[in-house]
């Protein structure tokens, strides 16, 4: 195990510890910017955690794909942290993309799956999700531990800086520990879910569309399809769909919508009606209790109410289960998609 990420993640209503990132806690609190990078899911975390970060610890955050940021001469000061996120810790993009940080300066936090990988042993400091390696090539379980580990991150910072009330913290960590309960929920409608795939199986497109903490769940479901059933999907932040992609909507494209009850609740319901006023077909992910999606909507899949800096969480289940079993009935390998590899090491 490289020394500087022997950190467990544990986190109880009480105390929160990051073991490998707790000599480093203070510089990431004073830190005046942090930039994250990472590849594919791992990019879509940082994503998340952008949210997560500006929202409660109010640091502003720039969130990078790896392989852009390398061959680029990105600013980069003494001082900034760079979070490296990574299922497999040897992506060659991201090595590289932490080689050239460090050598303008930054220190270097990793959140890795894989135990003494490369980019895990490249980090200043940081924490192992203990998720385990994924057992396919895409991932699934990283993207959820990725991302809780970054939440812990955030809180840790937002403490120490005073950015976010004691009540809010307790009430999220306590949240955190109701998630597997939720997420154990959610793979109840996997009859419904399946149903839904059944229907779309030769779907030749599918848009997904978000907002807020949402809108990178919406880019991972896409992916998710694209990386093992091989449709074509594209992920939209729900207000960017007039800009452009609404011209692609008719009886043929199906539109699945992360509508959970948030604060931007109102205004994705108008997006959908956007959507059907054009006859696209829309899957949408509701928050139990909704009675006024399924009226609006082709399909709704319920999940458990979340606190809206948690729910990607619980948001991305039906996402990959749909992507799942469409990629199941369309008889593709869902555990060796063809062109993808488990590490991209070069
Ligand atoms: C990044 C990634 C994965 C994707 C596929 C190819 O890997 O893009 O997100 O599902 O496996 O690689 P990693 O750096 O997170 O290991």
């Amino acid at each position: 195990i490289a020394d500087s990420m022997r950190g467990r993640v544990q986190a109880d209503s009480g105390t929160m510890q990051l073991g490998g990132l707790r000599d480093y806690l203070d510089k990431l609190a004073a830190s005046e910017r942090i930039v994250i990078i990472g590849c594919g899911t791992s990019w879509h975390a940082g994503l998340v955690a952008e949210y997560i970060f500006e929202e409660l610890a109010r640091i502003p955050v720039e969130v990078e794909y790896a392989s852009e940021f390398r061959y680029r001469n990105p600013i980069i000061k003494e001082g900034d942290i760079v979070i490296a996120i990574s299922q497999s810790g040897e992506t060659a993009d991201t090595l590289a993309a932490i080689e050239l940080a460090k050598s303008k300066g930054a220190t270097i936090f990793g959140v890795c799956n894989v135990v003494g990988s490369s980019i895990a042993r490249a980090t200043d400091a940081g924490a192992y999700t203990h998720a385990g390696p994924e057992i396919g090539v895409a991932s699934t379980k990283a993207f959820t531990a990725q991302v809780t580990v970054l939440t812990l991150m955030a809180l840790a910072a937002a403490k120490r800086k005073g950015t976010i009330s004691e009540s809010l913290f307790r009430l999220l960590l306590a949240e955190l520990e109701s998630i597997p309960a939720k997420v154990e929920k959610v793979l109840q409608a996997a009859d419904k879910i399946k149903e839904i795939a059944y229907i779309f199986t030769y779907a030749r497109n599918f848009i997904y569309l978000g907002r807020g903490l949402n809108f990178p769940v919406a880019l991972e479901g896409a992916l998710k399809l694209k990386e093992i059933s091989y449709i074509h999907a594209e992920g939209y932040p729900a207000a960017e769909m007039k800009h452009g992609p609404i011209a692609l909507i008719d009886e043929d494209m199906p539109v699945v919508v992360i509508a959970t009850k948030d604060s931007s609740y109102e205004k994705i319901v108008s997006n959908i009606q956007e959507v059907k006023a054009r006859k696209g077909r829309v899957i949408a992910i509701t928050t139990e209790g909704d009675t006024h999606l399924p009226s609006l909507v082709d399909f709704t899949i319920e999940i458990p109410k979340v606190h809206e800096v948690l729910v990607p969480l619980v948001s991305v289940i039906p996402l990959q289960l749909l992507a799942y079993d469409i990629a199941v009935m369309r008889g593709r390998n869902v555990d060796q998609p063809r062109n993808l590899a488990k590490s991209v090491t070069v």
